[in-house]
């Protein structure tokens, strides 16, 4: 398999070769290198670009000198090793003024506080050439349902997202918001669980025009959903501002494993969506190849960059064989036999009248009832290709 490419846009965010391997049951297995250690080496291994929550890279409480001053350090190693900064998120989640909520806080000088933070690091981003903004809600949520008021709730995360967006325009950035929906964990539950209600926010924002989706493989999975069709129906909406593969076994806590590591089949109908697009051409994803996923704390230091190495391995070695399947003239036969190009094609005529509809008369129900999809040899040899 080929070296990765600056081409191929893999990026990592920090946090994720970052991890320190603490979890609710155990200490750190692994050291804390400076940010700008795991820049160069993610250099190395052929990412394109780095992201980061702001506290990956400054502490919570760092002053405005100390903040430029590490920031500083960190577009310096970024620009020597030929590193972009595609995207930027905040942490609203560490610090315990977050327990509750940051943008749906009940207590509303927590939010205020929350949404000043927020503003800054959409500051930072912009000024890093950031082009989207990643807003992940994991503690927006709930453990208990008789804690919140839900309409207030979800009045105020709109009101949040559209005072950030709101912000974006007025500072005239070039800055789109990627929201990321996850099921639960660290909060029971938490809003915005799927990528469909997220998108049903959206479309009830006053900036929504620049308000999408960050969906994680791994997330959806997390709700026994389907990724490659979630990315598919934000791609359809024209929503699909970033994304976050990685690795997940079924319905569990968050694994966040290197991609492609669980639902390996899902993982390839992931890249032949975003490398061959849909058959039926339509709107495709041109944005970073971004992973976010924590190396199992198994893992030494000579593990996490294995393991961050198998995220872009796997993603190119995948992207082969889809590329094969989609050229197969076998593939390409089945396809056609299935009708499959015929989705693309409108069910009334152009022009059309419902009359003409309700009068027309061009199926015989018991002879289509028999017709043959063959779906399963489709699929079938899609998996020649996988691991034929
Ligand atoms: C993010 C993001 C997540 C979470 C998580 C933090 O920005 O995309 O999934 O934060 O990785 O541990
Ligand atoms: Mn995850
Ligand atoms: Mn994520
Ligand atoms: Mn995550």
């Amino acid at each position: 398999m080929r070296h990765p490419a600056k081409s191929d846009k893999f990026s990592f965010g920090l946090w994720t070769v970052g991890w320190q391997a603490v979890d609710p049951f155990g200490d750190a297995t692994r050291p804390a290198l400076d940010p700008w250690e795991y820049a160069t080496k993610l250099a190395e291994l052929g990412a394109y670009g780095i992201t980061f929550h702001d506290n990956d890279v400054f502490p919570f409480d760092a002053s405005d000198s100390e903040r430029d001053e590490i920031v500083g350090k960190l577009k310096d190693a970024t620009e020597a090793a030929g590193l972009v900064i595609p995207m930027v998120t905040t942490n609203t989640f560490t610090h315990p003024i977050f327990k509750d909520g940051g943008l749906t806080n009940n207590d509303r000088a927590i939010r205020r506080f929350g949404l000043k933070k927020i503003l800054r690091n959409v500051d930072l981003a912009a000024s890093l050439g950031a082009e989207v903004f990643v807003m992940w809600g994991g503690r927006e949520g709930a453990e208990y349902d008789s804690s919140k008021d839900l309409n207030a709730a979800f009045e105020r995360y709109k009101e949040g997202l559209d005072a950030v967006a709101g912000y974006i325009k007025e500072q005239g950035y070039d800055l789109r918001i990627g929201l990321e929906p996850k099921p639960n964990e660290p909060r029971g539950d938490i809003f915005l669980p799927t990528v469909g209600h997220a998108l049903g926010l959206i479309a009830e924002l006053e900036h929504g025009d620049i308000v999408g989706l960050n969906p994680e493989t791994g997330h959806e999975q997390m709700a026994g959903l389907n990724y490659t069709h979630g990315i598919a129906q934000a791609l359809n909406a024209g929503k699909l501002f970033h994304i976050d593969l990685n690795g997940q076994s079924g319905i569990k806590y968050d694994q966040d494993k290197s991609f492609g590591h669980g639902d390996l089949s899902s993982a390839f109908f992931t890249v032949d969506l975003l490398e061959n697009g849909f058959p039926g051409g339509g709107p495709r994803y041109t944005g970073p190849r971004h992973f976010d996923f924590k190396p199992t704390r198994t893992e030494g230091m000579e593990g996490v960059w294995e393991a961050a190495a198998a995220n872009m391995e796997m993603y190119l070695m995948l992207a082969e064989k889809a590329k094969a399947f989609r050229a197969d003239p076998y593939t390409q036969e089945l396809m056609a036999a299935a009708s499959i190009p015929e989705l693309a094609e409108p069910t009334m005529a152009e022009g059309e009248s419902y009359a003409d509809l309700l009068a027309s008369d061009d199926i015989d129900p018991e002879a289509a009832g028999e017709r043959e999809y063959h779906y399963v040899e489709l699929y079938h040899n899609a998996m020649r290709h996988l691991i034929g």
